[in-house]
């Protein structure tokens, strides 16, 4: 059964494969699955139809038969267990490669979600140029020490698997910002999640979205 999945009718990334759907469509690629894709607008999103699919009125979702997911990393667990390629065989290496996925959500991302949103919709605060630098530091401070943890290794444990690809998105919003090239250890790591056949077949797909929605 072909899974479908729902994303941006108009991203406001611009077609730069920011917005989530581009891990659920990643990982499909990986896995050699493909999947429809249903484009619904800001509109549609905080309509009951969708609000039935997701309680927040956001994308990514997917629909596979009667299973109703949301949560990007959700989507990607699921995916990494129904098909080979982004979990290892190994019990332990699993954990270890899930515990990835959950810091790259519940670590790494959450303050570069803050400094996105401290650079986008709190600029004109009174207070926006002194709380700048203190969320900029507590993005380096997860950037240094993941960078130390990487070291030389191409992959967080082992080969390429669902904690570095939703690792490596979470880590690409900071690509606009320049911060990332002050970690060449993770800019490295970043350039190779970006080089995988899969996540240029992903990206291909989106950005055709993007153009296709800007050409009407
Ligand atoms: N925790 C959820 C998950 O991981 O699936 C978060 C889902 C989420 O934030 N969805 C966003 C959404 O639907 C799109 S991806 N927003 C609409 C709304 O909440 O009304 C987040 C996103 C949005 C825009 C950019 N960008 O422009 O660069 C990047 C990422």
């Amino acid at each position: 059964m072909i899974p479908v999945i729902t994303a941006f009718e108009r991203s406001p990334d611009r077609g730069q494969g920011l917005a989530r759907d581009m891990r659920v469509r990643w990982a499909l690629e990986e896995v050699g699955q493909p999947c429809e894709v249903r484009l619904v607008s800001f509109d549609a999103m905080k309509q009951p139809a969708h609000l039935a699919l997701h309680p927040f009125g956001q994308i990514p979702t997917y629909e596979e038969g009667d299973l109703v997911l949301f949560e990007s990393g959700a989507i990607v667990l699921h995916i990494a267990e129904r098909h080979p390629g982004l979990l290892p065989d190994d019990a332990n290496a699993r954990a270890r490669v899930i515990a990835w996925m959950f810091a790259a959500l519940n670590t790494v991302e959450p303050p570069i979600l803050e400094l996105a949103n401290a650079k986008l919709l709190e600029r004109d605060k009174p207070w926006a140029d002194e709380r700048l630098p203190l969320v900029e530091d507590r993005v380096r401070n997860r950037l240094e020490q993941l960078s130390a943890r990487l070291g030389d290794a191409d992959w967080l444990d082992g080969a390429f698997s669902a904690g570095d690809l939703m690792m490596v998105h979470a880590l690409l919003r900071l690509k606009p910002s320049g911060m990332l090239d002050e970690f060449p250890t993770l800019a490295a790591y970043v350039a190779r999640g970006e080089a995988r056949p899969a996540y240029r077949q992903a990206f291909k797909a989106q950005l055709a979205v993007f153009k296709a929605a800007h050409a009407r």
